[in-house]
């Protein structure tokens, strides 16, 4: 399989469970910027509104939506353990995963993140933080993971997270939270994920400032 991502964007949480699944898969570096992939194909071919991740299947199709992406990958290597058994396990993942995907990630998130987002979108965005991530605190007290074990909803989660040092968010309001994402980050599919990724981040980042 063949992961479209963008270096840092939620697309790391599928690199990371590809990682923990020991899956043998290629990333192909989409610009966020143009649009383009690292082979010059037009990525709005691939997925029309340019979102990464797309995931490019053996059968030559290709998916979207992290949500189901991720579920995806851990439906195809159940011995990674990236999804639990059972109807109210995997149902309570789904929870995590839509939470993360809409409270956090575009509620919070996404506005925050956006240059061309009018600031009273950011200050709208921003009264939301207490809220949204004080239901992450408590859940995450004593525990952990999101569930039993580390899975998709957790790669999701620390990859979102990681992105307040970008924002006026401060973890340190949320300690359980500030917690679990320094422990996750040291778990080495994550460790390796963001190193790879950083690199390719700042190579972006120059490409474009001698551009
Ligand atoms: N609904 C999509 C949203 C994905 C998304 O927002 N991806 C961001 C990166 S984290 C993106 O590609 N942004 C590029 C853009 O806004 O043009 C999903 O869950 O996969």
């Amino acid at each position: 399989m063949q992961l479209y991502f963008s270096p840092l964007a939620c697309s790391m949480a599928t690199r990371i469970c590809l990682y923990e699944a020991g899956a043998e898969a290629t990333f192909v570096e989409v610009d966020a910027k143009t649009k383009r992939t690292e082979h010059g194909e037009d990525y709005r071919a691939i997925h029309p509104l340019g979102f990464v991740p797309a995931l490019r299947i053996d059968e030559g199709l290709v998916l979207t939506e992290n949500a189901a992406i991720l579920q995806y990958v851990a439906r195809m290597f159940p011995d990674a353990g990236l999804a639990p058994e059972g109807e109210l396990a995997r149902t309570r993942m789904q929870q995590w995963l839509c939470f993360i995907g809409t409270e956090l990630h575009k509620g919070l998130f996404s506005p925050l993140l956006d240059p061309k987002a009018p600031k009273e979108a950011k200050e709208y965005a921003l009264e939301k933080a207490p809220a949204v991530l004080g239901v992450l605190e408590a859940h995450l007290a004593g525990r952990e993971y999101l569930l039993d074990r580390f899975g998709v909803a957790d790669a999701y989660l620390v990859t979102v997270l990681g992105w307040t040092l970008a924002t006026p968010i401060a973890l340190a309001k949320w300690p359980v939270l500030r917690a679990y994402v320094t422990r996750l980050q040291e778990r080495p599919s994550v460790a390796r994920a963001i190193v790879e990724e950083r690199m390719l981040y700042l190579r972006e980042r120059v490409r474009r400032v001698v551009a």
